[in-house]
């Protein structure tokens, strides 16, 4: 049987080992590019698909995740903007509750109501705290949260936001900019909350070059997520993907 993708994470991190997620928003793509990532994700060792987006208006999510397992074997996980993001098609699904907010319905409500449905899936379920955090504009995340991010410059804030998480009970700690961030998430935050949390951290929002995704892991992020530059030069990839895999590998 395979490991699940959870227990991959995990044996990654333990061996120091970074990991490179590219994000597909099927509202942005059309099957021509689908095919030109996949293809550029193959042949630069791209550890995982992260698929989703805040909006998701179209309605070819499940065509896209086909399309991309018939074409190769890189785990396809969700990434849901909204419990209708579901597609029994992918491998495993990021289980967001938004730890950085206050708004109820994303810290709680949509689950209990998609509970069932999410359950009937048969996808790997994969409880992550889903912390926002200001990336210098307002963001499609934050305006449809109606949450406000954790400001920039207070790392304390999340410090204590991933270690809460942690002790209730998450599994994944999901620091996020938002999509096209003018300011990624700093380093200085990243290595803070890296070093109060045991569990795998992924980060996200605004990487747009190897070198940020470089010093993401070196700050201590185990999976960095980039979708927008790839969407507009997709041969970025390649460089990212280096950059993240160079990371010299400090077994913990
Ligand atoms: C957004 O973390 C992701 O939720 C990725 O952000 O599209 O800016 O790379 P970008």
């Amino acid at each position: 049987m395979k490991p699940s993708i959870y227990s991959q994470f995990l044996d990654k991190k333990r061996q120091g080992k970074k990991s490179f997620a590219v994000l597909i928003d099927p509202d942005k793509v059309d099957s021509n590019k689908i095919h030109e990532v996949v293809h550029l994700a193959i042949n630069s060792g791209v550890d995982y698909f992260f698929v989703g987006g805040s909006l998701v208006i179209s309605s070819h999510l499940d065509q896209c995740i086909q399309q991309i397992k018939a074409s190769c074997d890189i785990p396809v996980i969700l990434f849901p903007g909204s419990p209708s993001q579901v597609s029994k098609y992918a491998d495993a699904l990021l289980y967001l509750s938004l730890i950085s907010g206050r708004n109820p319905e994303l810290l709680i409500g949509q689950h209990v109501i998609s509970a069932p449905f999410v359950r009937n899936s048969g996808l790997e379920i994969m409880p992550t705290g889903y912390m926002v955090v200001d990336g210098g504009a307002p963001t499609t995340v934050s305006y449809i949260s109606n949450a406000t991010p954790i400001p920039a410059d207070k790392n304390d804030i999340a410090m204590c936001t991933a270690m809460a998480g942690e002790m209730l009970g998450m599994k994944l700690i999901y620091m996020d900019a938002g999509s096209g961030a003018k300011r990624p998430i700093s380093e200085p935050m990243i290595e803070k909350v890296a070093r109060n949390i045991d569990i795998p951290l992924i980060i996200g929002g605004g990487i747009t070059t190897p070198e940020k995704a470089y010093l993401n892991c070196k700050a201590g992020g185990d999976i960095i997520v980039v979708g927008n530059a790839i969407e507009k030069d997709a041969t970025l990839i390649n460089e990212i993907s280096a950059a993240i895999h160079s990371v010299p590998v400090a077994a913990i």
